[in-house]
């Protein structure tokens, strides 16, 4: 019996739902615990250099933190098929390559198409405050200053970004996306890793979002999306 595992996470961050994809996908038993965003609480000791920021995943007594890091290292733990790692090298390589492009360009993109108009920032507002999940929101700097801000907030991300357009962002990441996947299965090839496991995070995070059916729209993306749901709906049952 292997130890019980916990995920501590704000159900609506990124980085936490592509751990959930990637534990869900290993056929992993986990809890989830619900940190609050504000005094976080709820996190077990973690080592002095780790940031207080969730996802943070505890096996036994190892705590590991970083979405990244720990989809690097589940395999480690969990050494049953599929492998997020590939163990071909350069596979392996592009593999972490795009899981980092996942975070730093759709993941990061994502809120500002959420929240990047009012009508999107209103909706936004009214889901977190349906689900009392202010976690992604709050960390990016929204308090609890509802559409306004987030508009504002989606603002500072185009700025930093160099970008004035999130759609026209979000549609330049898929159409990347697409173009990696080719004629492919998945995206590093005819078996999955940790940077479709990452992109399935994403896009899971955004489904009460109008933008998850813009992503759905294209066919390729769409029947990728498809195998990946089917492959984690047969590995939790
Ligand atoms: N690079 C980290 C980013 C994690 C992160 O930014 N988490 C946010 C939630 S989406 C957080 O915990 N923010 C709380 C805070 O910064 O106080 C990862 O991949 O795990």
């Amino acid at each position: 019996m292997h130890s019980p595992v916990i995920l501590y996470q704000f159900t609506l961050c990124p980085f936490c739902n592509k751990v959930r994809a990637a534990l869900d996908l290993k056929g992993i038993d986990y809890e989830t615990v619900e940190v609050s965003p504000r005094t976080k609480v709820e996190l077990p000791e973690l080592p002095e250099e780790a940031p207080r920021k969730v996802p943070v995943l505890r096996i036994g007594s190892d705590v590991l933190y970083d979405s990244t890091d720990i989809l690097m290292e589940l395999d480690r733990f969990f050494p049953n098929e599929p492998r997020l790692l590939p163990t071909e090298p350069a596979t392996k390589e592009t593999a972490e390559e795009i899981e980092a492009w996942v975070d730093e360009q759709f993941i990061k993109a994502l809120p500002t198409v959420i929240y990047g108009s009012w009508s999107n920032a209103a909706r936004a507002a009214r889901t977190i405050g349906r689900a009392s999940k202010f976690g992604f929101f709050q960390g990016m700097g929204v308090k609890l200053g509802g559409p306004a801000i987030m508009r504002l907030v989606a603002g500072r991300i185009l700025k930093k970004a160099g970008r004035t357009d999130g759609h026209a962002w979000i549609q330049e990441c898929l159409d990347q996306f697409e173009s990696w996947l080719g004629d492919t299965n998945y995206v590093c090839g005819n078996e999955m890793t940790m940077a479709d496991v990452a992109m399935l995070g994403g896009i899971t995070c955004v489904d009460e979002f109008p933008v998850y059916k813009d992503i759905l729209s294209r066919p390729k993306i769409a029947a990728w999306h498809e195998r990946l749901v089917e492959m984690r709906r047969d590995a939790v049952a």
